[in-house]
């Protein structure tokens, strides 16, 4: 009997590649999809057929429950929020109904289903839940002992779906397991995204299609990895005989300026600076300056270990973005 999987969050980044490897993994996949016509359900169905969809939505605990009984899963994986930082300072309440509630919501549809104790669940916790190192200096990098200080709506809204999951786990002997991800990234990243934004820009860049790009803050650091070496993380999380909480990141840390400088080398362009412009609409009330994951526990429990490192993930970015608009010039 194959397992099954239920995934919120189907049509984000980290729902394609949990999907492709769960299915490859020969397990049945359900994704929930929201919205009465979700702009990205066509793409979905036409790239992963494998994947049954369920119209719900994480603020309607009836949906999820109905979701629970129609997928009947092994393994729920909790991956829908609305995850960018910058646009949760724009829409506070929302996020914390959405990226906050919407965890609780799933686990209450778990319980009310029966699943308490046969169905694994898997939160989708964040490095956001950290505020810095200005702020929590541990030197080899935050690991899952390391503060907390959030610093947004989005950081609050997930410290709070984190620890409810922790509280369920402890409360009802649930199998539910955090993965504090860093920041991970590939050719799904959402053009909203630094890392994608400036992929794109740039392949467009170097085929006479924009001149420039309006980025916020250049000085950040993020410990950047790649979102398909990730998601194994996450499905070996559930594995284990018992749950627990781990740190998925890189060990490195780079600026978006590094990031900016290898992404322009790979289209022959040595000197980025002419190219990029500030824009202040792009930069947050409160930033986290610096992140710097160590990922030490889930390489030596989970034997995981990302496969890309910074610069294959920049290159990749690119090449992608120059497929993909060669395709929509031709
Ligand atoms: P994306 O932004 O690409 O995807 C978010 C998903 O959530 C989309 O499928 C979206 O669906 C869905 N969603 C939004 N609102 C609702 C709702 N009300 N009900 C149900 N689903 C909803 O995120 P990623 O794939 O990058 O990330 C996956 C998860 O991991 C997120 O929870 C994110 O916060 C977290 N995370 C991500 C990291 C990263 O670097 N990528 C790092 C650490 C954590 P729709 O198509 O309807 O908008
Ligand atoms: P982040 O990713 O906030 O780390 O959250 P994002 O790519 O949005 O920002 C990274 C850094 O780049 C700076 N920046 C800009 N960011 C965006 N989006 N657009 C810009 O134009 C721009 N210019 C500079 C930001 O200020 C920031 O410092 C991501 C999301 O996937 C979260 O859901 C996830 O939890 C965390 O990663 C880990």
């Amino acid at each position: 009997m194959s397992k099954r999987a239920l995934l919120t969050g189907i049509t984000g980044q980290d729902g394609y590649h949990l999907a492709k490897l769960l299915n490859e993994k020969g397990y049945e996949v359900y994704g929930i999809i929201r919205g009465q016509q979700n702009p990205r359900r066509q793409q979905l169905e036409r790239e992963q057929p494998y994947v049954k969809l369920i119209e719900a939505d994480l603020t309607d605990t009836s949906s999820l429950v109905r979701a629970m009984q129609v997928a009947k899963p092994d393994e729920v994986y909790n991956l829908g929020a609305i995850s960018h930082v910058g646009y949760s300072f724009k829409t506070p309440q929302l996020v914390a109904d959405v990226t906050g509630k919407g965890a609780l919501n799933m686990l209450e549809a778990i319980r009310e289903t029966g699943g308490t104790e046969t169905v694994r669940f898997y939160q989708a916790s964040t490095s956001e839940m950290f505020g810095g190192l200005d702020y929590n200096r541990p030197g080899a990098g935050y690991d899952e002992d390391a503060l907390f200080h959030p610093r947004s709506p989005y950081g609050v809204a997930k410290l709070y779906a984190h620890w409810i999951t922790k509280n369920y786990r402890e409360s009802y002997n649930m199998h539910a397991s955090c993965g504090i991800l860093f920041n991970h990234e590939g050719e799904r990243r959402g053009l909203e995204f630094v890392t994608r934004k400036i992929s794109n820009a740039v392949a467009r860049i170097s085929l006479g299609l924009q001149e420039h790009i309006e980025l916020g803050n250049l000085e950040a650091k993020r410990d950047w990895g790649y979102a398909g070496d990730y998601v194994e993380g996450m499905w070996r999380m559930l594995q284990q005989d018992k749950p627990d909480d781990y740190v998925l990141a890189t060990g490195e840390t780079h600026s978006i300026e590094e990031f900016l400088e290898l992404a322009f080398k790979e289209v022959g362009i040595e000197d980025w600076k002419p190219y990029v412009k500030q824009n202040p609409e792009f930069m947050r009330p409160a930033e986290v300056d610096i992140l710097l994951g160590n990922p030490k526990k889930a390489e030596d429990v989970l034997g995981w270990k990302r496969a890309v490192d910074f610069q294959g993930l920049v290159k990749l970015m690119v090449q992608n973005d120059i497929e993909i608009e060669k395709t929509k010039k031709g």
